[in-house]
Formats: structure tokens, C-alpha cells, sequence
């Protein structure tokens, strides 16, 4: 690009941006790159930007620090103070380190940087003759050095650029998102709206979002994603719809993310036609020769394949006798003359298990089916291995596989949606529980093998390896939910550099999206940090997973869900004591699968850590922690504490009106309200659950006991039926109302308490299938009246969509009647559980 008058250029970047803008209905602004956010100025930048070379990438670089520039000055460069201007001016030119020594042949650029690094330099004059260069091993590395200038005022305001430059290099070269689009724009596990990429059956037109998506991810270094649900590949590998995955690849191209695909190992028997899909079959093999090839002249720089084969109801090569590493390597065959990679899952395991055979352990499959495979996969075979060896759980061990392949690249997966850590809808960071598996050490070989080295590739000298996040974005603000976004921000600063401290990450992305008041800071990180632990208190503490409904929601509480089915996921709880032995001297023998140092840990109760102990033993409810309570208690008391902790978020929240932008502040509110109600559903259901079937009181008198709250079941009813709630434990003693076939119902309630003024909370359920409405009355007179229009989960009333109405301020006299009015909406039977009179300083 020629000079331009930096007044002239940032009037004809106005102009672009806001052309822009009114165009992209979703854009990565509204996540973390709000460069119209104070903060970002600093001193070693000049305006005046030119690219050296013409490729995509290191285009879209300069107009990424154009935008910010246009942005970050007020647009109106008459208005710059003497000083600013004198320090913006100069030059900051971009180019690889070929570029740049041919253009500045006495700069001295560092010669060791690879396609992925950058090298950011300033020669330090002021001026005319200021000049920054960011030099990158290819244009991709120019493209995250320019990330890098952009982010680092605001993460590191008092740096400024070392004399000798600033080196920035990946970790790993596999950082890639993975997201579960189905072609009819579903998303399996998504909850932030629909798919982005895809629409009844094609490609949708308008990809901009998608672009959008990539200049977000390239922000964070990531440089991959895998577009497709891995449940259901094959409709993708038709010749129609590769032309259009084509587009999605030139849409993300400009910020350097590689796509790749989800493949059906059946593809050739059922698009291909063949009578087998034995991947050893000479036709099948050339099927995918074939059908790679046609990939790659479309997309040349395809990422590859993601293979999730014999797991979940996929078909896969055990229908031929054939190992995993059989067929990886078919693809892996027709993949490496393009450089593609496979990544095959490790998620494979038999979900018809027998619960009744005390040796079966779901934990133990990916040990057991890819250990003996070490050492047989092709260099371009990648297997990639959720972090625990369950399934993304509130909390459990790291998968012993990271240290069982030491001859096979490796990649962690794992979830940036929420599946079972709330669904978007709780607050959880999860950044923590990843920095804790990446930190974690393996011990392989008695040597320090962190999981961050071996996923790297440098414990074993691998050439490939990586981290890949479950991303599940949609079109509704991404991931649905304004603070959820703190995970993906989180898992591509975390793949480029696992060595970074998850609560620096949260700063820095608050500073980036929320502001730059140390205070907000403060308060935001600290929500972010005690999250993962509240949530994990709340539901499935101890090592127990989240005791999630895993056969249907995976959202409400439901604790024998895991129980006496073939999925494996049981805690195994009865009468005398809970948890699941896998030990090697009683159990299934899983600990084993560790290196001795620390299985001799697990495989003894003392020695466990509580957080783990039922995963790994099965012990009376009195079994003592390490701190001398109870199993039992601990499980009330966690509850109690996760609950409590849920309630805060409120407060804090609050605590920070009109310290940013409202719009921001009022929509995460009442998810964090929500939240705090939801939480108190899991408490309950928890601690009731435990408490009938140990039989053992809680030492404080609370689990059982709620003295503020009136029974549904033991109103006056008109219209509306006691109905039993499955799983019982999600109702106040497994009972609630429902109003069946009739246009409304009532159930009356008698005050018997002390007058007052009070909030009246009303615990119903919230259906899908259509919108109840509620309506509460005190001796006939209206007070309060909404709608159950909210979106959960389920049309049975459960865990799921049990939450809460307050009316504030309600006046009662002993004697009063309080009416609940219920009037039915379609399949939502205004259903409810509880009325609860609480007695608050102050109306919130
Ligand atoms: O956790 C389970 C999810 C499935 C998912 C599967 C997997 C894509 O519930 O929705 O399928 O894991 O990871 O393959």
C-alpha cells in the first residue's frame, strides 16, 4: 500500500467499518476484540501501516491493525494532540523474514523463526524515522505478531518492546476448534443458536460469520477447525457439498485457519457404493485416495480428517476385525502427499457395558484399545484424547492414554461448550481445570512429563501434537452467553501457550472485553476463578462427575442416571457407601494404567486426593476425608458452600453497576441469577438424594429441612394434580403440581408466619413446548404475574427446568391466603414445585 495521509486514511477507514459493520449481523467485536475499548494506545506504533507482500493473510494483518488504529484515535487525526501524532508517526511494516531482509537489508532479522513465528522489532528513533516491524516466519506468523502488538498495551501496559525484539512462537503446531454442525444447521452440543457454517442441507450463503470466526480464532493463534459434527460426516463428502465446504475455506483463509472435516469410516460403502468399507480393502483405499485428492484441488490447504470410529453407535474398522490404527492409517495414506493430517479420536469405547461385572470400567477403554497400538500409526496420525478418560465431567482424573502412546502424536481435546459444566447458561471458566491437566505430571518413565510437553510433542519427539477445543459456536453471539466467551479466548491462549496462568488469561480477557478498571478486573477474575470450583461443589463433588441426567439433557441433576445402564459412568452408590472401585488390588484395575509413581498414589484411599476419592475407591459414607469429615457431610457441606458461592456472583456483579457498558451488565445478570436459583435445585436434589439413601442426617440440619418453604402438594388445590417427579429427587419431596387439560389452576396457601413485607419465591417448572403463565395473588389481589418463557431443557418437569420466580416486596399478615394462579400453555402444564417467603434487607 502506497502512503496515505493518516487523516485521509482514517477517514476512508470509517467509512469501510461502518460499510462493514452494517453488513455482518455477528461480528468478533462482539467478543474480545473491541479495540473501540480504552487502552490500546501505546507508544511504539506508527499509523502509517504497509504490508510488503500481497498474500491474504498478511493483508488481512494490516487491516486488522488499520481497524484498530481508526478505532483506537478517535478516527479524526486533526484532533491528536502534537505528542500523539509525533509518537504515532514513522512506519510499521509488515512482511515474512524474506520480505523484510530485501526491503531492509541492514536490519539484522532473527533467521530461526518458524512458519508460525513472529518477530517483533522497533528501531527506537522517534518520528519520521520511527519504524516497527513485525516479521513473521510466513504470513501466518505475521498475522499473530500483529494480534500480538494489538493485545500486548492492554495485557502488558508498562512493557514496552525489549531493544532485541520480541520473539512470539506456538507451543504445538495443532491448535484447532472442533465444532459438532450438522448440515441442517443443528449443532450437536451447541448453545449459542444455530450453525454459522451450514443451513437445511448446504452452505449457507452468507458467510461473513464465518470470516468473522476465523479473525476471532487467529486472534488467539488457533489455526484450525474442523467444521463437522464427527457424528454425522458422510452427507459432507459428496461432490456438491465439498464445492461448497470449498467457500467456508476461502471465507477463513485470510486469517489462516485451515479447515478440515469430520469422516465416516463407512463413507465408501455408503456414498461410495463399495460393498465393504474394510479400510484394508485395496477399493476402499482407493476410495479415499480418490476422494482426498478431489478434496484437496478444491481446498488445497485442507487440514484433514477427525475420526471418531466404533464408539457411540459409529461404525468403525472393528466390524472387520480391523484395529483403529488400520484405519487411520488408510486416511493417513491418501492425506500425506497433501500434508493432511488424521486425528483420531480416542473416545472409543462399548457403551452397552455390564453393569453387573464389577471388572467393567468404561474409564479403561482408550488405554486399553490404543496402548497396544503405540508405535503402529502413521507420522501423520494424530490421536487425539479427551482430557479425563470419561467424558468432559465436572472434574476427573487426566486420561492415562497421555502417557501411554509415547511412539504416536498426541492432541487433547477438549470442551469449550459447556456440556456438562452448565451449558452456557452457568458460569464456569474452565480454563483452571485445563491449566491442571496440562500441568499435570504423568511421571512416565519416573521423569517430569507434564501433559503440556507431551501434547507438544516435545517429551517424545513429535513432530505433530496439539490441543483441540470442542467449540460448538453459533449465531447467537457465539456461544450464547457473554462470559462463556472467556473459554475460548482461554483455550487458543492456552495452545499457544500452555505455560500461562489461567487467571492471567482471565485478566486479560477482561481488560479486552469488559474494561480496563483494576477493580473490574479484580471483582471478574474472581468470578471467573471460583467458578469452576463453585459449579463443581454444586453438583458432582468428590470425584462423583457431575451426576448429570447423562442419558438424556446432560444439564439437571440425576443422580442414578449413571446407574445400572451399559454407559459406564456409575458412582455406584447404595445404602452403606458410594463410589467406584478401580483399583488394581480390588477394583477394575484402571489405576494400573498410570506410571507406578502414581498409581501407587490412587490406588490407596490415603493417598488419593479427596477430589478424586470416589473415582477411584468405593468407601463407607464415613470414611473420613483428609481433613477428618465425612464423605457424607462433605457432600452436604460442598453443596451448601457451591450454592453459596453461586449466590455471590450475584452480589459481585452487582457490585459493578455502571462500571462498563449496561447493555453488558444487564444481560449477564439474570444468568447469574438463574444460576444461583439452579444451583440451589442441584443442592437440594444432591443432598436429599444422599440423605434418603445413606440415611445419615446432615450434622448442621439442613439438607431435608426448609423452614421457609410452603409445599405445593400441601395446598388447597383447584384444578391442578400432585404429580410425581421423576427423578424425584428434583422436586421438594419428589412432588409437584401440574395443570392437565384445563385452562388454569390454582393451589392457595394459608400465611401462618408473623406480618411483614417479604419476597415470595415461587420454584416452578419451566416446559418446553410452549410458554405458562403464572400469577400470584394475595386475598384475591394480583401482586405479580410472568411467563415460563425461558429455553431449558425438557418437557417432563425435573432438574432440568425447575427454576424461580421472585416477587419483591410483598406485604403479609397472618391469616393472608397467597394464590398461585397457573394457566397452561400448549405441552407446558405450568407445573410447580415450592413457594418459598423470605425475608431480604433489601429488594434487590
Ligand atoms: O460427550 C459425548 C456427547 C456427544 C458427543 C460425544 C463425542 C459428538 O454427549 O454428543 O458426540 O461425546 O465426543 O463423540
Amino acid at each position: 500500500m502506497k502512503h496515505i495521509r493518516p487523516s485521509r486514511l482514517l477517514a476512508l477507514l470509517a467509512v469501510l467499518f461502518s460499510a462493514i459493520s452494517s453488513v455482518i449481523g455477528q461480528t468478533a467485536d462482539q467478543a474480545w476484540l473491541k479495540y473501540e475499548l480504552k487502552g490500546r494506545v501505546h507508544s511504539f506504533f506508527p499509523i502509517a501501516v504497509r504490508a510488503l507482500g500481497s498474500d491474504v493473510v498478511e493483508q488481512a494483518a494490516m487491516a486488522e491493525l488499520n481497524r484498530n488504529l481508526g478505532l483506537l484515535v478517535g478516527q479524526d487525526a486533526s484532533k491528536m494532540t502534537a505528542r500523539l501524532k509525533e509518537t504515532l508517526s514513522g512506519e510499521t511494516v509488515l512482511g515474512t523474514v524474506d520480505e523484510i531482509q530485501k526491503s531492509f537489508p541492514n536490519i539484522h532479522v532473527s533467521q530461526h523463526l518458524g512458519p508460525e513465528d513472529f518477530w517483533i522489532w522497533g528501531n527506537h528513533e522517534h518520528g519520521a524515522k520511527q519504524l516497527l516491524i513485525i516479521c513473521g516466519g510466513t504470513s501466518r506468523g505475521v498475522l499473530y505478531g500483529a494480534f500480538e502488538l494489538l493485545r500486548r498495551p492492554v495485557v502488558a501496559p508498562n512493557l514496552g518492546l525489549p531493544k532485541e525484539g520480541l520473539i512470539g512462537r506456538p507451543a504445538m503446531p495443532i491448535r484447532w476448534v472442533d465444532e459438532w454442525d450438522n448440515i441442517d444447521g443443528s449443532i450437536e452440543r451447541g448453545y449459542g443458536g444455530r450453525s454459522i457454517f451450514f443451513d437445511a442441507g448446504h452452505i449457507r450463503t452468507d458467510l461473513a460469520p464465518a470470516t468473522e470466526y476465523a479473525r476471532l480464532l487467529a486472534s488467539v493463534g488457533i489455526n484450525g477447525c474442523n467444521l463437522n459434527n464427527v457424528n454425522s460426516a458422510s452427507a459432507f463428502f459428496t461432490p456438491e457439498m465439498l464445492k461448497e465446504v470449498a467457500r467456508i475455506a476461502d471465507a477463513m483463509r485470510p486469517y489462516g485457519v485451515r479447515v478440515s472435516l469430520s469422516a465416516d469410516i463407512a463413507s465408501p460403502q455408503k456414498l461410495g457404493g463399495l460393498p465393504t468399507f474394510d479400510p484394508l480393502d485395496p477399493a476402499v483405499r482407493k476410495w479415499w485416495n480418490d476422494k482426498v485428492n478431489e478434496i484437496y484441488s478444491l481446498i488445497p490447504d485442507f487440514g484433514g480428517f477427525t475420526v471418531k470410529a466404533d464408539s457411540e453407535g459409529q461404525p468403525g474398522p472393528a466390524s472387520y476385525g480391523r484395529s483403529p490404527a488400520d484405519a487411520a492409517n488408510t486416511l493417513a495414506a491418501a492425506l500425506a502427499p497433501h500434508n493432511g493430517v488424521v486425528l483420531y479420536r480416542a473416545f472409543v469405547y462399548n457403551h452397552h457395558l455390564d453393569w453387573t461385572d464389577p471388572k467393567a470400567d468404561r474409564a479403561r477403554a482408550a488405554y486399553d484399545i490404543f496402548h497396544p497400538l503405540d508405535g503402529k500409526f502413521a507420522p501423520n496420525v494424530v490421536i487425539q484424547t479427551k482430557e479425563g478418560p470419561i467424558d468432559f465431567q465436572a472434574r476427573e482424573p487426566v486420561s492415562p492414554l497421555f502417557g501411554g502412546i509415547p511412539h504416536t502424536s498426541q492432541a487433547m481435546e477438549l470442551q469449550i461448550t459447556q456440556e456438562y459444566l452448565g451449558q452456557q447458561r452457568h458460569l464456569v471458566y474452565i480454563a483452571p481445570m485445563w491449566k491442571e491437566v496440562l500441568d499435570f505430571n504423568m511421571r512416565v518413565d519416573s521423569a517430569t512429563t507434564p501433559v503440556k510437553q507431551i501434547v507438544s510433542g516435545t517429551t517424545f519427539h513429535r513432530q505433530l501434537g496439539g490441543m483441540v477445543g470442542v467449540a460448538c459456536v453459533g449465531q447467537n453471539g457465539w456461544l450464547g452467553s457473554p462470559l462463556a466467551l472467556a473459554n475460548l479466548y482461554a483455550f487458543g491462549r492456552l495452545s499457544w501457550n500452555p505455560d500461562l496462568r489461567a487467571e492471567d488469561i482471565a485478566a486479560e480477557w477482561t481488560r479486552q472485553t469488559i474494561s480496563t478498571n483494576p477493580a473490574v478486573v479484580r471483582i471478574v477474575v474472581n468470578m471467573l476463578m471460583q467458578s469452576w470450583p463453585a459449579y463443581e461443589s454444586y453438583t458432582g463433588p468428590l470425584g462423583l462427575q457431575t451426576l448429570t441426567d447423562i442419558t438424556g439433557s446432560h444439564y439437571g441433576p440425576n443422580v442414578e442416571a449413571s446407574e445400572r445402564n451399559g454407559w459406564g459412568q456409575w458412582h455406584k452408590a447404595d445404602h452403606e457407601g458410594v463410589g467406584f472401585d478401580r483399583t488394581v488390588a480390588t477394583g477394575t484395575g484402571y489405576v494400573g494404567q498410570y506410571s507406578p509413581e502414581l498409581a501407587n498414589i490412587y490406588e490407596s484411599t490415603a493417598t488419593t486426593p479427596d477430589n478424586l476419592l470416589l473415582f477411584f475407591h468405593h468407601v463407607p459414607y464415613t470414611y473420613k476425608l483428609h481433613d477428618g469429615k465425612t464423605v457424607i457431610q462433605y457432600i452436604y457441606d460442598s453443596h451448601y458452600d457451591g450454592a453459596a458461592q453461586a449466590a455471590h456472583f450475584v452480589e459481585d456483579w452487582h457490585s459493578l453497576k455502571g462500571k462498563f457498558d449496561p447493555a453488558l451488565f444487564a444481560d449477564v445478570l439474570p444468568r447469574l441469577e438463574y444460576q444461583a436459583n439452579h444451583a440451589i435445585v442441584w443442592r437440594a436434589a444432591i443432598t436429599q438424594y444422599f440423605l434418603k439413601l445413606s440415611d445419615i442426617p446432615d450434622a448442621q440440619g439442613r439438607a431435608g429441612h426448609y423452614p421457609n418453604r410452603l409445599e405445593a402438594e400441601d395446598a388447597h388445590l383447584t384444578g391442578y394434580k400432585i404429580i410425581d417427579v421423576n427423578p424425584w429427587e428434583d422436586a421438594s419431596r419428589g412432588k409437584a403440581l401440574s395443570c392437565d387439560g384445563l385452562q388454569s389452576c390454582s393451589a392457595d396457601f394459608n400465611y401462618t408466619g408473623n406480618p411483614g413485607s417479604f419476597e415470595v419465591a415461587v420454584e416452578y417448572f419451566d416446559l418446553q413446548g410452549g410458554s405458562a403463565k403464572f400469577t400470584i395473588l394475595i386475598n384475591g389481589h394480583q401482586q405479580d404475574t410472568w411467563s415460563a418463557d425461558d429455553n431449558l431443557p425438557s418437557r417432563s418437569p425435573n432438574g432440568d427446568n425447575s427454576t424461580r420466580h421472585i416477587a419483591h416486596n410483598i406485604a403479609l399478615k397472618t391469616g393472608d391466603v397467597i394464590r398461585i394462579e397457573g394457566t397452561p400453555d400448549d405441552a407446558d402444564h405450568a407445573a410447580f414445585d415450592y413457594i418459598e417467603i423470605l425475608v431480604r434487607s433489601s429488594a434487590q
